[in-house]
């Protein structure tokens, strides 16, 4: 028998059954509903997706709790971000029911292909990486510690594009995720509320001589609920994450617009921004944070006041965390809500806004920070201009007298007809945290040091982390069954218990095992590549992953050089034995970052010539696998050997997939970057491939500004040979794009430290070519790093935030 099956069959006779479903009942259940859904008593009539339907209609039937009345007593958190990436749902609403055995054994005895229904449910792309991923992760890990919470994001009905290759070239497509319905939403009309965009405010006095805000010719929009419902682990618990639409108040008759008009409205929630990282002021976008922070503000309030008599105690009962800057509109649009709704004080309501809300950074990119025209803000959302200037004046005041003028200006709000999102987030809020603890000093010294000199006690950093059921349990079964032979299965609940896995270290039949289930991931991996892109893989060559955003920083660049490297090698040296090796890439660009386009067409160029070289062949291979994706990563993460974490240190804020490629027992080269230095320092060099310049060296090259990338070049002869190929006609077809990145390097000064840090990458990947030829060796490195990874789970991240952001 296979050490898969093996696996599979151990792992399926431990589970225990939480629900008391029978293989029976269930396919009774399945039946009935097929026939009350299709009219037809033949399964073979009815198509995959069909099956998945069916399926979620009877987990919902299933998962019927009620936590009503814990929730009643709990605090209760609510996760704001524009972008949430929850990945497939089906089988991890399963696995959390405790009848993903159960259900997956019947529904193959009943001749379906169970893989196949999984695949046919919709990814949604509603985020483009890190961040909406994170989004989601805490999600699930919230809803496992039985933590009361609401996730609110937005509805895109086209989430992040699909990307083609055509040519070299991505091409995006649309995504229309909804096109077949979505079967996990539950449209709440009863919660649906009222924005308003544009026209003119006016503050006059009622009759009780408060000031009200009188508004004139305003747009109105109708923000429409969907629910879905986020099941917790074998806990009978459950939260619900809340996506809202955006819809014309015409059917509702109030209005008669024309088409044209109505067709604006939905615009606000029609599709996601694609860019990460570069920002340009957009009114769209401005609008699709007004529109998620105040539809979830009224929510709150509304929520709220079914419980409680008025406001006054909100930031005891309510925690607002907001995930980056995007919803941070949620402070002023809160402070209208408390004035010019329920008559509270300016400062009565200001400090119930700040101490509800908690704000997290994710970058330190300059050009990725928030930065507005009071302008259009001034158009779009009057109201809330005037509160934002208000804030911003008496914080201007305050630090005037008590520090001076330019730390005033450095500091506030508004400066020179900008609106700084992320200084109203950090005046704005009690809590400012990062997500590593490189990132959290970087903070603190450089990106926001004259706020952080106001407020200390604010500032603390909260390391991100992955769900481990979803990206070791769920997305790596071979493995996750290795582990629980070994150890059991409470890792499951408190992935710090991996570390009894080094209990084994020594063990060589339990090192073999590693490796074949290694080998099972990474077949399967070689077939999907086979059959997608047509590209034969051994399985047993090393595969070398880097899998994320394509961006400058994140230098797959530098991974491509090495890969030239290696390749003008192998054809100077044909007879020298080396270690086989396939470089594995998944990345989407933003489609106006043409920078990350041009290094796109020339991995896919560069991948032609070396995938058709037959001298080359079972030596090196070079995969570009497209329309990166959760479901993507879920199949890529299992089969990684090695784990690229290459960022110019100081930029990556923390990183996820490299948490997430330790647990399934890739190991790390990496600079000293975001959460890569606790991942080095958990598992010690011995374990790891650290490489590079760190960010304090980086840093002095900027003091200093004696950075010289083509004395480098000049100086070292391979690096000449090896650059030389991007503009001398080796690499065919890329005399444009090879020729700007040429630049980017030599005539632009590198602005990323690619060449500084090549020498250093290389010879740690040479390193690795020999390392991974002693596999037994090799596999304690992996179990060293299995075992660690516990402390990168989410709920580890959670119940940071619990004690000590959200006081819970
Ligand atoms: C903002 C305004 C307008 C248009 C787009 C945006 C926008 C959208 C998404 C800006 C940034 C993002 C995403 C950022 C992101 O994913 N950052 C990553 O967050 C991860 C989780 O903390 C970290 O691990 C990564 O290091 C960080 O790059």
């Amino acid at each position: 028998m296979s050490i898969l099956k093996k696996s599979l069959i151990y792992l399926c006779k431990q589970r225990k059954k939480l629900m008391k479903l029978t293989k029976k009942k269930f396919k009774t259940d399945f039946f009935e509903a097929v026939k009350k859904v299709y009219s037809t008593d033949s399964l073979n009539q009815i198509s995959n997706y069909e099956q998945l339907k069916i399926l979620g209609f009877l987990i919902k039937m299933y998962s019927r709790n009620s936590n009503y009345n814990i929730k009643k007593k709990q605090k209760k958190v609510y996760y704001f971000s524009i972008e949430f990436l929850p990945g497939r749902t089906i089988k991890s609403n399963l696995l959390n029911l405790g009848i993903l055995d159960i259900v997956r054994q019947s529904i193959m005895e009943l001749g379906l292909d169970f893989n196949a229904i999984l695949s046919s449910e919709p990814d949604p792309g509603l985020g483009n990486g890190g961040l909406g991923r994170l989004a989601s992760c805490y999600m699930d890990s919230m809803t496992n510690q039985k933590i009361n919470s609401t996730g609110m994001g937005i509805r895109y009905s086209q989430g992040m594009f699909k990307q083609k290759f055509v040519n070299g070239y991505q091409v995006e497509l649309p995504d229309n995720w909804l096109k077949s319905g979505d079967i996990w939403s539950i449209r709440r009309d009863g919660n649906s509320c009222v924005i308003r965009f544009g026209g003119e405010v006016t503050l006059s006095r009622n009759s009780q001589g408060n000031l009200k805000a009188v508004y004139i010719n305003t747009e109105k929009v109708l923000a429409v609920p969907y629910d879905i419902k986020i099941l917790g682990y074998e806990n009978n618990y459950s939260n619900i994450l809340r996506l809202w639409s955006a819809e014309s108040l015409y059917d509702s008759g109030e209005y008669h617009r024309e088409k044209f008009e109505q067709d604006k409205i939905s615009d606000i929630t029609r599709v996601l921004y694609p860019d990460d990282s570069y920002l340009e002021g957009q009114v769209l976008r401005i609008k699709q944070e007004y529109f998620l922070s105040s539809a979830g503000i009224q929510n709150i309030v509304k929520e709220y006041l079914l419980n409680h008599k008025n406001l006054d105690y909100l930031n005891e009962n309510v925690s607002i965390q907001i995930n980056d800057t995007h919803p941070t509109l949620v402070i002023p649009e809160l402070m209208r809500i408390l004035m010019d709704d329920y008559n509270y004080s300016w400062d009565k309501a200001w400090n119930i806004t700040v101490n509800t809300i908690g704000y997290t950074n994710h970058t330190i990119l300059q050009e990725a920070l928030e930065i507005w025209s009071i302008d259009m803000v001034k158009s779009i959302i009057p109201r809330i201009y005037q509160i934002i200037l208000e804030i911003n004046s008496r914080f201007y005041k305050r630090i005037q007298n008590s520090y001076n003028s330019k730390i005033a200006n450095d500091t506030c709000v508004i400066f020179d007809n900008k609106i700084k999102m992320a200084n109203l987030a950090v005046i704005g809020s009690h809590s400012v945290n990062g997500v590593a603890p490189l990132h959290s000093e970087l903070l603190k010294s450089d990106v926001l040091k004259d706020l952080y000199r106001i407020y200390p006690k604010k500032f603390s950093n909260k390391t991100n982390g992955f769900e481990i059921r979803r990206w070791l349990l769920l997305a790596n079964e071979p493995l996750s069954g290795l582990i629980d032979k070994k150890i059991g299965m409470s890792w499951h609940k408190d992935a710090n218990d991996l570390i009894k896995l080094m209990d084994f270290y020594d063990d060589e039949s339990f090192l073999n095992e590693l490796n074949l289930v290694k080998n099972v991931n990474k077949k399967k991996l070689a077939d999907y590549i086979q059959k997608r892109l047509n590209i034969k893989v051994d399985k047993n060559a090393l595969f070398d992953v880097q899998i994320k955003r394509m961006h400058a920083y994140k230098r797959q660049l530098l991974n491509v050089l090495n890969i030239i490297r290696e390749y003008l090698f192998i054809k100077k040296n044909p007879n020298t034995k080396i270690t086989p090796k396939v470089h594995i890439f998944s990345a989407k660009a933003a489609p106006s970052y043409l920078y990350a386009k041009y290094i796109i067409k020339i991995i896919n160029e560069l991948a032609n010539k070396i995938n058709n070289d037959e001298s080359l062949k079972n030596k090196l291979k070079v995969v570009f696998i497209p329309n990166y994706s959760v479901s993507i990563a879920e199949m890529i993460i299992p089969a990684a050997d090695v784990s690229e974490q290459i960022s110019t240190a100081s930029k990556e804020a923390s990183g996820t997939s490299n948490m997430k490629m330790m647990a399934n027992g890739a190991l790390t080269l990496a600079t000293m970057d975001g959460a890569n230095i606790d991942i080095i320092s958990s598992v010690g060099k011995k374990n790891s491939y650290p490489f590079g310049l760190n960010s304090e060296e980086i840093y002095r090259y900027y003091a200093n500004n004696t950075y010289n990338s083509y004395s480098i070049y000049h100086d070292n002869e391979e690096i000449r040979k090896v650059l030389d190929t991007l503009i001398d006609g080796t690499i065919p077809n890329i005399e444009f794009e090879g020729r700007e990145i040429y630049n980017s390097l030599l005539k632009y000064n590198d602005e990323f430290f690619v060449l500084a840090d090549y020498e250093d990458y290389v010879r740690k990947q040479n390193q690795i070519n020999n390392d991974f030829t002693r596999q037994i060796d090799w596999q304690k490195k992996v179990v060293v790093n299995i075992a660690n990874s516990g402390k990168f789970s989410s709920d580890i991240s959670i119940k940071r935030y619990s004690k000590d952001i959200w006081n819970i």
